[in-house]
């Protein structure tokens, strides 16, 4: 008897502690998340078992970098930052990629790893994968945390959340040493320490003056023209965006993610008659996008430069949430600082009913080059040589993205993604996801995993044969989830092309694959569809079958060789051609 009462308050003792593993998945539930993206191993194995357990969604798979590329573009379609899991040292490394990326995209991520003991780190003393991951973290990350005590866990949480969706989205690391997962803290304390985030992304509304500056700068032009970056994309201010497109009756141009804001098919859309409205224009307002070498910096020979017959010595206007972005390359004449949602609705607000629209002259001009475009391209797509080539190709591509407009397209490659991105019409707001400010190949597969899984439509990549590779081996991610995949890999035997030779004949050219490659078998190999297509009908019937089956699904489309242009369309960056 006298011993028995010990014991039963040890039982219960213990039955109201809980530990660092436990707190991690309630903070990640307390603030809504409900996925995590990574790979397991030690230290963090048992948190993805018990984040399953615990009903988050817990996908797993072949290589971080993949896992981290989902998350990130994840963050890009909910505004919630996507949550990438990695153990220490290589993990991490491997993750690191992706929370660099995340950053320079402006797309809330979380890379959260575990990591060794501070004691060990600190002294070197070589533990198992050692390595000061924060440090390493820091120079690509908007913040870096780590976390030492349990109790700490909410905080730690609730301020890579904040970092990473307030403001400029970014990429933010979150360091959890092996220990902290085990550290045990009583129930009713801990819950305390646990913290959901009140306004993750705060309102940020312009200033007036601000708002009309750029509108007084508007009524001033004869020239105008908008351009949408994929800031607009992400703030999900999609009918404010339209109605602003509208209400002005100013031309506009969509960056590649930006697509689909407004239906390519708009009237008002000027991609066809890109290079022609650039130079020519008076007034640019920016919504979004970086005048980075994306848009050739705002100066030089896209826009007219000094000595161009239609240089007219752009004035801009730049929307955006980063006070720092502006004049980053030119001046630019009316920043208006705010989250996009916020400043159009202002913007909106200041026009009123009485804006007048752009004159015929400007639009007319417009609409003449882009009809001339537009023939010459459907006189091209119609074309059906053998072997096919990009244009034929993605002709189907086309028609089949128009009769499935809900479904999500991404994209990366050379060729492959210039192509796509100024054949394929987009329709509707973040449908289509590419290879971003870096222009970076191994995007593919783990982007097809988080859209597929974000919006549970079927998803579309065309793939070029060397982008695929960098995450070829997540097709059995793919098949193991059993998610709606359609890869179209556009098979021309290498990088660019597949005609290069060693002059000295000994080995494959450095950009050339293995021709003939049957990358549909990949696919097979995991019990997914494989489809070899050699012409367009039969890549139109592989694609109809992969969206109606929503079978993972890869077309092997064999490609010309011979039919891509080096570098794509930034040839004019390759050092060999600058040296010309
Ligand atoms: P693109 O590559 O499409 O031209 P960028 O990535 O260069 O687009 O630019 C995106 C811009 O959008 C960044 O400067 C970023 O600060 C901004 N941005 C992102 N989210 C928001 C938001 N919610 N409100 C305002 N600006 C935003
Ligand atoms: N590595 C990474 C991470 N990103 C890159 N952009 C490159 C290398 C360089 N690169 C490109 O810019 S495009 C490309 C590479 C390797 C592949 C082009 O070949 P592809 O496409 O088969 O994917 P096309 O259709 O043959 O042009
Ligand atoms: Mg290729």
């Amino acid at each position: 008897m006298g011993t028995a009462e010990p014991q039963v308050a040890a039982a219960s003792d213990a039955q109201q502690q809980t530990d660092g593993f436990q707190l991690v998945i309630d903070a990640l539930k307390l603030n809504g998340i409900d996925t995590i993206y990574g790979l397991p191993g030690i230290p963090i194995t048992d948190l993805t078992r018990r984040a399953q357990a615990a009903g988050l969604r817990v996908l797993s798979f072949r290589h971080e970098q993949n896992a981290g590329y989902a998350a990130s573009i994840a963050g890009f379609l909910t505004q919630k930052p996507g949550i990438c899991l990695t153990v220490s040292a290589p993990g991490f490394l491997n993750g690191l990629n992706a929370l660099a990326h995340a950053t320079v995209n402006c797309f809330p991520m979380i890379l959260i790893s575990g990591s060794s003991e501070r004691e060990i780190v600190d002294l070197q003393q070589g533990d198992y994968e050692e390595m000061d991951q924060l440090a390493i973290a820091k120079p690509v990350a908007k913040a870096a945390f780590r976390v030492l005590h349990a109790e700490d866990i909410g905080v730690g949480v609730a301020r890579a959340i904040r970092a990473a969706v307030s403001g400029r989205p970014g990429g933010v690391y979150l360091d959890m040493p092996a220990k902290l997962f085990a550290q045990t803290i009583d129930s009713a304390v801990a819950k305390n320490t646990l913290i959901k985030v009140v306004d993750p992304a705060p309102k940020q509304i312009p200033a007036p003056e601000a708002v009309k500056r750029a509108l007084d700068l508007l009524r001033s032009s004869k020239k105008p023209l908008i351009i949408l970056g994929k800031g607009a994309a992400y703030a999900q201010a999609d009918a404010e965006i339209r109605s602003l497109v509208e209400k002005t009756g100013i031309p506009y141009l969509p960056m590649s993610m930006a697509k689909g804001l407004l239906p390519d098919t708009h009237e008002q859309c000027a991609s066809a008659a890109r290079s022609f409205v650039l130079p020519a224009a008076d007034v640019v307002m920016l919504i979004g996008a970086r005048l980075n070498w994306l848009l050739s910096h705002g100066k030089g020979k896209t826009w007219g430069g000094k000595g161009h017959k239609d240089w007219g010595g752009q004035k801009f206007i730049q929307v955006d949430i980063s006070p720092q972005e502006a004049d980053s390359n030119v001046r630019i004449d009316a920043p208006v600082v705010g989250d996009i949602g916020s400043c159009v609705s202002a913007l909106l607000a200041g026009i009123g009913s009485n804006f007048s629209k752009p004159p015929a002259e400007w639009t007319g001009a417009i609409n003449e080059k882009k009809s001339a475009n537009v023939a010459k391209m459907a006189e091209t797509l119609a074309k059906n040589p053998a072997p096919m080539n990009f244009h034929s190709a993605l002709n189907v591509v086309r028609d089949i993205v128009k009769a499935n407009p809900d479904a999500m397209l991404v994209n990366e490659g050379a060729n492959a993604l210039d192509f796509t991105r100024s054949i394929v019409d987009i329709y509707q707001p973040r449908k289509r996801i590419d290879v971003g400010t870096w222009g970076i190949m191994g995007i593919g597969m783990g982007y097809c995993v988080a859209a597929a899984v974000v919006t549970r439509q079927p998803v579309i990549a065309i793939e070029g044969d060397s982008a695929f590779g960098f995450s070829g081996m997540e097709v059995e991610t793919i098949c193991r989830y059993n998610l709606p995949v359609c890869i179209v890999v556009m098979n021309n035997n290498g990088v660019y092309k597949g005609t290069d030779v060693d002059p000295n004949g000994r080995d494959p050219a450095p950009t050339v694959f293995v021709k003939g490659a049957r990358y549909d078998k990949l696919m097979e190999a995991f019990g997914g569809v494989g489809v070899n297509a050699t012409t367009p009908a039969e890549l139109r019937k592989g694609m109809e079958e992969a969206i109606r089956s929503r079978k993972p699904t890869l077309i092997n489309a064999v490609i010309d060789e011979t039919a891509g242009t080096e570098s794509g369309r930034i040839t004019s960056l390759n050092p060999s051609a600058k040296k010309k």
